[in-house]
This record gives structure tokens, sequence and C-alpha cells, in this order.
């Protein structure tokens, strides 16, 4: 699956160099140190003009001495209670006493000061000081003293814009470090626009087109069909048919949605819009809106072109039914306009918008209206067929392959895996075969990784005791008896009791590749799961946590039975399956409280009575059982050939479908496959 997520990687978030010229204008050109030199230069223009007005300072003794006593001042400011500043009489200035006060003027004299200053300590002394000095030379003539409170604007301006100015140069340094030269921080002053990355008919980045997607033949067809609107549309509007507005991509991950988009992207030779759909939602409100606006004008400007939005289900989730719940609104706000723009087009403006998702179900009804999302292509899990075409696609790498390697066996080793899955297999193995210094890649290396990929890591020193190591044999002992000789149990192709992952054992199945389930195909694979636990209790008397796994699977199989496939006779042919998936934030079971307790007695029942035939079968063939244990213990990974020889063949035909009874067999009940409430998919069964 983390090859999907490359694919989204270099695909809707790529920041390969080249590419459109247009792309790349998206950091901000506009520096940040321009404004904050200009704010310099200002500030310290600010500055010099308040020293162009700064008086002289001088001592107390200076002023009574060399100006007030020989009558030179015409008049005394004090200025914030802080400091005098003197006023000499204009006719005074020239002498030379005074020529410290004139040279800062560039000698012009007569200016209108002030033209020197002394710091004072209060008003009151200051007040006192100067009748004292009055009197001592007994200057009679009045000299005005009055009182200013003066703003410094200097100080003002460094507080209110220096301080928030530095603030915000924090902020920004801090953002870009965190976010990176590509990240967030540079993106800044580009909020609204939207992140799309633009794939032109010259852009270099897209090299996939349709000769490249192995499998998808049904989903291919359809796209291809939205290429050729886009190619000739007079070949359908001629006759006036509409051409669409917008596909879906519906598929599981790993299958192939992005590549299929990008093969489009290819293939069209139009330009090719790819954004993801998280890209809209970001933390700051209106930014989602404002980023779908700015992507159709994009669009709307290069017509014909194409629109790929990955992840829809980012924005396009159902809103929910009550309204300002908080968090949403955003989100709502985004879908809304993604829903108004796709309105807003005129049809066959030849723009396509693609939209890729794993949940169709959960959808907003409204995007999915007609002239909207109207068309959904579905990506489907690779069958046989198409898995071994996927496996050649992969296989091709691989430089030195071992000569029994064969894609159709893979192929039949990996039902339900994804596109994603299989590459990870062939890597897997190269990588498997390297580490064991061989020559060239094995089949046994691509069984190990197939293993790796399904049960995870091994994980040998793990320290079990002996008697855990004997339970563990036994338990899977278990499911292999009981597999092995119930008629409708998939076909089991190995038993290991060596730790994978997080379990200790396990019993490993090649399930059907089959479209429908019957009742007893469900029931002897309930029985198959019990056989574990059903062991342990049988041959030691005591059971163990270990049944965990078996326990939770059997309990979530029965409960579908029951509630979603109407296989129980007390509740009857009723399901409370809900597909809608509409009622995402109801609590309600739509059911009664009786119902209730009959579905969780039917549950029981089913359970106990397949625990019960576990039980017996194991007590039937219990010296096998205790063979296989044992073989087990000592071999640690035991095959099918190994059960033939300990119990013989399968006492029953493979399946009910199978050629020879296909045509004798009476179909009882036919259900669908258990819908699929899990996050992960599908794969070899493993108990
Ligand atoms: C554990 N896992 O987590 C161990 C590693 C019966 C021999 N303790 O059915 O591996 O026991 O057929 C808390 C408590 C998982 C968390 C108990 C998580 C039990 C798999 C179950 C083999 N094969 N079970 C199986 C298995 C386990 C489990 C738990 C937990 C076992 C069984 C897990
Ligand atoms: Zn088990």
């Amino acid at each position: 699956m983390s090859e999907e997520n490359n694919e989204k990687k270099d695909f809707g978030f790529g920041t390969k160099p080249g590419g459109d010229p247009k792309n790349n204008d998206k950091k901000p050109k506009f520096n940040i140190t321009w404004v904050y030199g200009l704010i310099a230069i200002f500030l310290f223009g600010m500055l010099f003009m308040q020293f162009g007005a700064e008086p002289v300072e001088i001592t107390r003794s200076r002023f009574e001495q060399e100006m007030l006593r020989t009558h030179d001042v015409e008049k005394i400011e004090v200025v914030n209670n802080k400091r005098a500043e003197i006023f000499i009489k204009q006719d005074r200035l020239s002498e030379t006493k005074f020529h410290d006060a004139n040279k800062q003027k560039n000698g012009t004299v007569a200016t209108a000061g002030p033209h020197y200053f002394f710091t004072i300590g209060s008003v009151e002394v200051f007040e006192k000081k100067l009748d004292e000095a009055m009197k001592e030379f007994s200057v009679e003539e009045e000299v005005p003293v009055s009182y200013v409170t003066r703003e410094n604007h200097f100080e003002t301006i460094l507080n209110w814009l220096l301080f928030p100015l530095l603030l915000i140069g924090v902020w920004l340094f801090i953002f870009r470090r965190m976010a990176g030269p590509n990240g967030a921080g540079s993106q800044i002053f580009n909020i609204g626009k939207s992140k799309a990355k633009i794939f032109d008919k010259e852009g270099a980045e897209v090299k996939v087109d349709f000769k490249d997607v192995a499998g998808l033949e049904e989903a291919k067809v359809e796209i291809k069909e939205i290429v050729d609107f886009l190619k000739n549309p007079e070949k359908y509007t001629t006759l006036g048919g509409k051409i669409p507005k917008g596909a879906l991509l519906v598929g599981p991950p790993g299958t192939g949605k992005t590549l299929l988009a990008k093969a489009v992207a290819g293939e069209a030779h139009v330009p090719f819009f790819s954004m993801s759909g998280s890209d809209f939602v970001e933390m700051f409100v209106g930014v989602g809106a404002s980023r779908v606006r700015d992507l159709f004008k994009q669009a709307k400007e290069k017509a014909p072109c194409i629109i790929f939005i990955d992840e829809i289900d980012a924005i396009g989730r159902a809103r929910g039914k009550n309204p300002n719940w908080g968090a949403n609104d955003e989100r709502e706000n985004t879908l809304n306009q993604l829903l108004t723009e796709m309105d807003g087009f005129g049809t066959n403006s030849g723009v396509i918008i693609l939209a890729a998702t794993n949940r169709a179900d959960i959808l907003d009804r409204a995007l999915l209206r007609a002239g909207r999302f109207d068309r959904q292509i579905h990506v489907e899990l690779p069958d046989l067929n198409e898995r071994k075409e996927i496996f050649k696609v992969h296989m091709r790498p691989l430089t030195k392959l071992g000569e029994e390697v064969s894609a159709e066996f893979l192929a039949k080793q990996t039902p339900g895996f994804s596109g994603a899955d299989i590459a990870n297999v062939a890597n897997e193995a190269a990588l498997i075969a390297a580490r064991k210094n061989k020559n060239k890649v094995e089949k046994q290396d691509f069984l190990d990784a197939i293993d790796r990929i399904i049960g995870g890591l091994e994980k040998k020193n793990k320290i079990i005791s002996p008697e855990e190591k004997k339970t563990i044999a036994y338990h899977e002992a278990g499911h292999a008896t009981v597999s092995w000789v119930l008629e409708h149990a998939n076909p089991l192709i190995k038993v290991t009791i060596v730790p994978r992952g997080q379990a200790l054992g396990a019993a490993w199945y090649l399930p059907e590749e089959r479209q429908l389930t019957t009742k007893d195909q469900m029931l002897d694979e309930m029985c198959a799961i019990l056989g574990g636990r059903a062991a342990e209790e049988l041959f030691f008397g005591r059971i163990s946590t270990g049944a965990l796994n078996d326990l939770e699977k059997v309990t979530k199989q029965a409960y579908a039975m029951v509630s979603f496939f109407g296989m129980s006779d007390r509740i009857g042919n009723r399901s409370f399956y809900d597909s809608s998936g509409q009622n995402e934030y109801s609590f309600n079971k739509p059911y009664s409280d009786d119902t209730a307790k009959a579905i969780d007695e039917e549950v029981k029942s089913i359970i106990d009575l397949a625990y019960e035939k576990a039980k017996a079968l194991l007590l039937e063939y219990r010296e096998q059982h205790n063979k296989i244990g044992d073989l087990l213990l000592e071999k640690e990974v035991i095959f099918a050939e190994d059960l033939e020889r300990i119990i013989g063949p399968r006492p029953h035909g493979k399946t009910p479908f199978s050629e020879d009874n296909a045509a004798t067999a009476p179909v009882k009940e036919i259900v669908p496959e258990t819908p699929n409430t899990e996050t992960t998919e599908p794969k070899n069964q493993t108990e």
C-alpha cells in the first residue's frame, strides 16, 4: 500500500523541478528583507530629525553664570517635567560663548531654539533654584517659564511599529524553519491559491499511458471514453449529446486509481490539473473555498482540460444532518464551493473533473447527482488474470529471475492482493534474494515475500516457553485438522508456529475467488476458526488468551450472518445493513430491544454449535490431530502435503461450485460477500 502513497506524492504534491514554468512562480518573490530595509531607513530618518532639533546639554551652573546672569535668556520651557530647555535671545546668539548652539545648525545663527537644555530633578526644586539664582544675580527682568508635554515620536514609533514587526519577523522565521523551503511557510502569500499541479502536454512528469496500466481493462474502457470526449467533442455534441462533467474513480486502496488518472494525463494531451482533496482543507478559514474557485478559474482558462481530485472524501464526505456541529464548517464550505463551481460550468465547456475515492458510499449525495459526478468508474481488486498481468509488469525490472518463477503461479497465490501489494511483493522478493546473497530471484523468495506481506515480519527470537510452544502447535493443528475434514472450509496451504507480526502461529488458507458465499461455507469457516480454541480445551483442559483474534473473527461473522444476511430463522430475512452510509452519526439501532436480544441469542447459538462441531471433529480425528501438532513442534512449518499424509485426502470435493458437482449441487442460500466493514482488504485468511 505504500506504493500508492508514493504515487500520490509525486503526483499531487510533487516538488520536482521543471514542468510548467507557470507552476514555479508560486514561491513569493516578494522578499521580506526589503520591507525591513525600508523601515530601517525610515527610522534612521526620524532619528536624525530628532538630533537636528536637539539642543546642547549644559550644566545648571553654566546656565546660571553665562546665560541667566547676563540676561541672555528669552524663555524657558520645561518639557515633561524632566528637562529645562533654554531659548537664547535672538540678538545674543551671535556671541562667541553661544557658538556651540550655533555650530550644529550649520552656522546659521538665528534659529528659533531651544538652544540649550539641562535635566532637572523636579519642577519644585527647579523653580526654587531659579528663584534663588535670580535673586543672587539680581535679575529683575521676568524670564517666562512654560510647561509643556512633548511626545517622543521616536519612542512611540519604536513601540508601535518596531515591536510588532519584530514579532512578525520572528514568527515568519519560525514558520519557515518549520515548513522548510517548500512547505506552508513559503505559501503564506498564496494561501488562497489552488495548489494544483499542472501537467501540460509538454509536461515532462507524466510518462504513464494506458499501455503501462496492467489489468483494469473495464475501467480503462470507460476512462478512454472520457479521453475521447476531450479529443473529439464534436463527435458527441453534433448529435445533441452532452459531454459529462465529472467521473468518480471508486475502488479500494492500491488498485491504481491514481495511476489511471496519471495515464489519462499521459494519453489525453490536454492540460491536466491534479490536486489532493486534503489540499483544500487547511488551517485557515475560507481557504478551501477560495482554492476551489482558483482551481476552476485556472482550468477554465486552459479548457479543454482535466481536473483530477485525489481522495475526494477529504472534502466530499456527507454533510451532517444537524448543522453547526462546529469543526466541519470549513469542509462544508469547500464542498459547497465545489458543487457551485461544477454547476457553474456550462455543459460542453471542455473541462472534465475526475475524482478518486475508496468510499463512494460516504460521499455526499449532492456530489453524485446527475450533472456532477454522475459516472462512477469502478476500479476493483484484480482477478487472477489481471494479477498475472500485474506480476508480469512488476517482474520486468527484476533483471535476474529464476526460470521456475511464473507469473501465473504467483497470481494464484495472491488472491485479494491489490496492484500496489503485488508491486510490493516483487520488490520484497528482490530484497529477500539479495539478503541471501543470491544472484537471482527465485520462487521461494517470492513466496517468502508474499508471507511477509500477509503476515508481517518473522520474529524468530521471540522467547516462547516449551509449554507455550506446545499450546501454539496444538492450537494450529486444531485449525488444520478441522478445516481439512470440513467440506466447505477453505483449502489449507500451510501451518506455521513461527511467530510473525502479532501472531504466535497461523494456519494459512487460499481463499477461493468467489463472488458469493453460502451459509454452509460461512458455518464451516467458523468451525475451522474455532478449531484452535477447541483443541486447547480438549487436549490441555485449559484455554488461553491466544484465541482472541479467532473469537473476534467468529463473532463478527456470526453477527453478519444474523443481522445482515438473514441467515437465522429467528430473525428471518431481514437485514440491518445500511449501505447508504448516510447514518454515520445515528446511534439508534434500527430494531427493537427484543430483536437485539434475539440477535444476540442467535449469534451465541450459532457459535456454540460451531464450537461443538469442532470439538466433535477433533475427538474423531484426535490421533491425526496430535500427530500434526507433534510434527509442527518438530518442523515449525508444515504444508498441505504433510496433512494429506497424516489425515489422508480431503474427504469431500473442494468446493460446492467446482466443475464436477456444480450441475447437481442444489443451490441452497446464496449470499453476498461480507460487506467490507473493516478497513483492511481480505487477503489470504490466517488463523
Ligand atoms: C499476545 N498474541 O499479544 C500474543 C503475541 C493462540 C498461539 N499476547 O489464532 O497469536 O496471543 O491460529 C492482549 C491480550 C492478540 C492483546 C491478549 C493481542 C491476544 C493466532 C492474540 C495464536 N492462530 N493470538 C491464531 C495468536 C496472541 C492476542 C492480545 C492478546 C495463539 C494466535 C494472539
Ligand atoms: Zn487460532
